[in-house]
């Protein structure tokens, strides 16, 4: 989203957040995450020092030893042995000296990003449409317009801001009206006047028919056609679609078509839903064909409009950070292209060819072909699809450098070499949003230890590897002049990224891009591009006819399943970051599959149990939660889990390595897996004011404000539940109060130490039902009552929270509601505070409301 954030240190170690007015991003708004930034800056955790295995060294020996590797490797074996795995959550400074390292020095392209999984379709659907990545598109174009429609894009949730923007322009123009298309009913519906949940994979159909009414309509602008080429063919296929595959209505596909095709101003947003696929570069073209064909692209108020998901996702395309691109949207396969950046570095090797996408990466270092690579920045043993491939291939690797800001995840927990990175609010630099606005990231904090910024280690290692004088910036600032210098070569070349003449290069300023497809259309014409009816999540790729899969019915107790993967409102990615914030974990505690009722019915999971997954050869263990939103035959799991946090939540695990061939982005939202209940003796809860150290089947931790709270579950019930108790916790000495029921299976031990309750455990055949915020507020505490499990009669239980940054709980609200106090979403802020700072609980709350409307109405 790129938020402006206002953060001041009060000198103890805390920070004090709020969203800048003046940004135009978000105009003072924060969303939970940003809005508890403050507790995620803490040193706890951190990395300090350089490790070479396992043990702290100092700098000089850790960046020699890194220089000497790559460079004996690169001396034994050529340059393509060698390999970095970068991020778009570095700044575009750190981005820039990696790229220059690896592309212009080392001579080789085998530089890829996570942005791969994140963003790749989107580039390759931009670049065939428009002939090149260029956004048509701003934030305010949302606002203006008249029809948003969202596809494969949960907002609410992973855009709260923005969703907050459209929310109020609605609000403020009751004509504007808001279309979500997502098999799932997500938070993001709340603001929709029409949900579309179409299957898995159908969006080009989808969008293939709503080209074809454009056209049996007389809707398309002629004289707009004239700067187009391919449309006939595309709107051939799109005649030829098959549109039933969608699974929708003709009714609801009506509806649609309708609405979109009246409306002139209309912007079509898409995120994950459409790139990860295996016909995500499809998926977007279908999209973007549909704005051309209408002319209703690079005006205020309608475009097709790409929301990235990282803070500097869009800075990554622009300086190159792909393994096919160069900077400033300029080709590596383009002779002029290549020469010109050469020339400008003095670079004395270019190499002439894409470099390997990650998920052939991953699968050079497996067999041995990388020999050496670079992690910075991004954890992908947990966020790759075949998760437990990638991260063996990785242990399996001759030599693994880590930059990371904590030792503590699947991928640090691998490396030869540690190096310890400033972190957000530690170092300086330029990250680029979703519109094309650029801004920068101040140093507040010092950084711990003897963490230093990304683009100083990389340009340290660049020096040390014998290229002085190309890696000597003392400064980012130095850094960005030069990328800007070389974006006025990329001007010339007639590439939409010229930030020559900009303010940018001499900070601090905010930058933005004009609104661009207008200034290309001018220049070039853009292509529709004939997408046929490839839609299909299937291995092998795109642009094959659409097979649907209904669920068959069968007596075994698992049934094949298509698992969607995404992400939920307080949790950021791998967690490492967001983890640390008790406030961000009262959410959503442990990692969970969303089911339809009548497929958990058929399988026999029972909402609160356990269900097993298996795909790619791997198995998950994930929570059921049985749920309407979710379409019959698919099933929904979030991605934030690890080993970490929840061993057999690491859903990537098994998620298939299928690509899209055009831009070799993962499909990661229709994995084929098989789902079973997983039999569990037992379920327990605990919290502990120490990390807890579980061996359970089953067991998820998230921290609280004393400690840690701590799912758990097991095939075989221990002997002997004391000892079991004390290991878990590493209380061997701790005072113990007990009481147990064997006959029923029932467990409750609390341990004190000096009159303070420090661990307590829940257990019980079935999943434990105690009042987990009650518990883990205890801690701490004498603890009395605590093997109550629940508060007592003159302390309301406020349930699980729903609103983290106010930590107002789903039962206060519910009581608020059925107590008639509080009748609409904003009576229950002005009563309770819930939904009044970032907002993103708002559809939550609207949510409950319906529900309670619902059941007075049925009785
Ligand atoms: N809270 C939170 N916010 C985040 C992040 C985070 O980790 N946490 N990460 C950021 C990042 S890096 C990114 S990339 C963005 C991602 O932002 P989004 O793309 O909005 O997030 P996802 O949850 O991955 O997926 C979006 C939706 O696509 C739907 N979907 C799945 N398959 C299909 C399909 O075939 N067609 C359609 N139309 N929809 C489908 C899913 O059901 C899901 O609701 O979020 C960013 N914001
Ligand atoms: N199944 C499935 N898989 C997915 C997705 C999905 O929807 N479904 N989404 C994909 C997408 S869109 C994305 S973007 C990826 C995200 O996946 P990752 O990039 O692997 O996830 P993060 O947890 O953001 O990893 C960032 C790492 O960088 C570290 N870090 C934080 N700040 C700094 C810093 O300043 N410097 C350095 N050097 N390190 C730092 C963090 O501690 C963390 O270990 O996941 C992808 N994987
Ligand atoms: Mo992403």
């Amino acid at each position: 989203m790129g938020c402006g954030v206002l953060a001041k240190p009060d000198g103890q170690g805390d920070l004090t957040v709020r969203g800048d007015p003046d940004h135009p991003a978000n105009r003072g708004r924060l969303c939970s995450k940003g809005t508890a930034l403050g507790e995620t800056v803490g040193h706890e955790d951190r990395l300090l020092h350089p490790m070479i295995g396992g043990a702290r060294t100092d700098w000089d020996t850790a960046l020699g030893h890194v220089a000497d590797r790559f460079r004996e490797t690169i001396a034994r074996h050529g340059p393509h042995s060698v390999a970095f795995y970068v991020s778009g959550q570095m700044t575009t400074e750190d981005y820039y000296v990696a790229n220059k390292l690896m592309k212009g020095f080392i001579g080789s392209a085998n530089i890829d990003t996570n942005s791969r999984l994140c963003m790749a379709s989107t580039v390759a659907g931009h670049k065939r449409a428009f002939g090149t990545d260029t956004v048509p598109g701003t934030y305010e174009d949302l606002e203006l317009a008249d029809l948003v429609v969202l596809t494969g894009s949960n907002l609410a949730w992973c855009h709260p801001v923005l969703h907050q923007r459209i929310a109020a322009a609605k609000a403020a123009r009751p004509g504007m009206r808001v279309v979500v298309i997502d098999p799932r009913r997500t938070a993001t519906c709340d603001i929709a006047d029409l949900h579309l949940p179409l299957a898995a994979g159908s969006d080009v159909a989808l969008f293939n028919a709503l080209l074809a009414r454009i056209d049996a309509r007389g809707a398309r602008d002629t004289r707009f056609a004239r700067h187009l080429d391919g449309m006939e063919e595309a709107l051939a296929a799109a005649h030829a679609e098959d549109v039933s595959v969608t699974g929708l209505s003709a009714a609801q596909i009506d509806a649609f078509c309708d609405m979109w095709i009246g409306t002139e101003k209309v912007v079509t947003v898409f995120s994950q839903g459409v790139n990860q696929s295996s016909a995500g570069t499809d998926k977007v073209g279908a999209i973007i064909n549909c704005h051309l064909a209408t002319g209703r692209i690079g005006r205020p108020g309608m475009g097709p409009f790409s929301v990235t998901g990282q803070p500097n996702a869009m800075g990554g395309r622009e300086v190159g950070g792909l393994a096919n691109t160069l900077a400033c949207h300029l080709d590596i396969e383009n002779p002029a292209h290549r020469a010109a950046v050469q020339g400008f570095w003095a670079a004395p090797a270019m190499p002439d060819r894409p470099g390997l996408k990650a998920v052939d990466m991953f699968r050079a270092v497996e067999r041995s072909d990388i020999k050496a690579i670079w992690i910075i920045c991004t954890n992908p043993a947990v966020s790759m699809p075949e998760a437990d491939r990638v991260r063996d291939a990785i242990a399996g690797c001759d030599f693994v450098a880590v930059s990371d800001i904590t030792a503590s995840t699947d991928t640090a927990r691998l490396a030869h070499v540690l190096l310890p990175a400033a972190g957000w609010g530690e170092r300086d630099g330029t990250v680029t949003n979703s519109d094309r606005t650029i801004s920068r990231q101040r140093k507040l904090l010092d950084a711990p230890g003897e963490a230093r910024p990304d683009w100083a280690i990389l340009a340290e290692v660049g020096r040390r590897m014998g290229w002085a004088a190309a890696f000597d910036w003392e400064t980012p600032a130095e850094v960005l002049r030069e990328y800007a210098a070389l974006s006025g070569i990329a001007g010339r070349f007639g590439r939409d990224f010229d930030i020559s003449a900009s303010p940018i290069s001499t900070p601090p300023l905010t930058t933005r891009l004009p609104r661009s497809a207008g200034r290309s259309r001018r220049r070039s014409k853009a292509g529709a591009f004939s997408v046929t009816g490839g839609s299909s999540p299937r291995p092998g790729g795109a642009g094959s006819p659409f097979t649907p899969r209904h669920p068959r019915r069968s007596s075994r107790p698992s049934i094949r399943f298509r698992l969607n993967t995404g992400r939920i409102r307080d949790q950021w990615h791998t967690m490492t970051r967001s983890g640390r914030s008790a406030r961000l974990n009262r959410h959503m505690g442990e990692p969970f599959l969303e089911i339809h009722p009548e497929d958990a019915r058929a399988l026999g999971l029972a909402p609160a149990s356990l269900a097993e997954l298996r795909g790619q050869g791997a198995r998950a263990v994930l929570r059921v939660l049985v749920s309407e939103r979710a379409r019959r035959g698919e099933v929904f799991a979030p991605i934030h889990w690890s080993g970490e946090t929840a061993p057999t939540g690491r859903i990537d695990a098994v998620v298939g390595p299928h690509v899209d061939p055009h831009s070799g982005q993962p499909e990661a939202k229709a994995a084929a897996v098989s789902v079973a209940p997983f039999a569990a003796k037992w379920f327990g809860f605990a919290v502990s004011t120490a990390l807890p150290a579980p061996k359970a089947d089953y067991w998820a931790r998230a921290r609280s404000e004393q400690g840690w709270r701590l799912e758990l579950a097991g095939a075989e019930t221990p002997e002997d539940w004391e000892a079991e108790a004390r290991a878990l916790f590493g209380l061997p000495e701790a005072r113990l109060t007990r009481v147990s029921d064997s006959a029923r299976g029932i467990e409750r031990l609390a341990f004190h130490e000096d009159g303070r309750l420090v661990a307590a455990l829940f257990v019980s055949p079935r999943p434990v039902a105690v009042s987990r915020e009650h518990l883990a507020s205890l801690l701490g505490g004498e603890g009395a009552q605590a093997l109550s499990g629940r508060p007592g009669a003159d302390m309301p239980d406020p349930g699980p929270v729903l609103c983290a940054c106010l930590g107002v709980g789903v039962n206060t609200i519910l009581s608020a509601i059925e107590s008639g106090a509080a009748l609409s979403v904003e009576a229950i802020g002005a009563a309770l505070g819930a939904g009044t700072n970032c907002g993103s609980c708002r559809p939550e709350i609207a949510a409950l409301l319906a529900n309670a409307r619902m059941r007075e109405a049925a009785e």
